[in-house]
């Protein structure tokens, strides 16, 4: 029994979803809203000390931190596998993974999606200097996944993986940010990628409600 903490909206609770699903494994999505004003309560922080999102609970195991969660997710549960067996093409899954947690999620989601989509359409302002001063980083990490999709038409190769689960949902929303999809113009590969990941299954299967940031 997979049971999975955490709210549609974010992006690294859809990396887990889609790996469940490319998995092919069932699994109820147990909601915590880290972003209530009332914060998250003591039961959750006994699972996550740092109050994030996701947490995973298999049967009496408990897991956070998404890569961590993503590989055991493949390696524990039956189902294709989601990781490339050779050394050099799993040392590159893990510098994708390791890119998007360091630079991709702060930069093209927060300072580039939320400031310029999510917050403008709540009402508020966007922050310009915010934005701008993240274009640079967001370039690096577009031409980055740019030079190591090879073949495609995913990340590492004809089958989908954990590279590609944890990209799809940050660069889904970058790409609907002008500077996402202006930078994604100069990337004819990745966007090719984008638009194959939005055609899954898991990907439909995994959808947030409408108010997602
Ligand atoms: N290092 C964590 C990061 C997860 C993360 O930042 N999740 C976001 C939602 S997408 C969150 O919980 N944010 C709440 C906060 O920062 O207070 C992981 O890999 O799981």
């Amino acid at each position: 029994m997979i049971e999975l903490f955490g709210a549609d909206y974010s992006v690294y609770v859809r990396s887990v979803r889609l790996a469940l699903e490319e998995k092919g494994h069932a699994y109820t999505l147990s909601p915590i809203d880290v972003f209530a004003p009332e914060g998250v309560s003591e039961d959750y922080l006994s699972l996550n000390p740092f109050g994030k999102i996701p947490t995973l609970r298999h049967d009496d195991f408990v897991l956070f931190e998404t890569g961590a969660i993503l590989r055991y997710v493949d390696e524990a549960l039956e189902g294709p596998s989601l990781q490339p067996a050779g050394t050099r093409d799993r040392a590159i899954m893990n510098q994708i993974l390791s890119i998007l947690d360091a630079y991709a999620y702060r930069t093209c989601v927060w300072e580039i999606y939320v400031e310029r989509v999510a917050k403008t359409r709540n009402g508020a302002t966007a922050d310009e200097v915010r934005i701008l001063s993240a274009v640079g980083e967001a370039r690096i990490v577009v031409s980055t996944l740019e030079k190591l999709i090879e073949t495609g038409p995913f990340m590492l190769g004809p089958n989908p993986g954990l590279a590609d689960c944890h990209a799809a949902p940050m660069m889904h929303l970058f790409a609907q940010a002008e500077e996402g999809a202006m930078l994604l113009k100069r990337a004819p590969k990745l966007t090719n990628w984008l638009e194959c990941m939005r055609a899954r299954r898991s990907f439909n299967q995994t959808a947030p409600g409408p108010d997602t940031a």
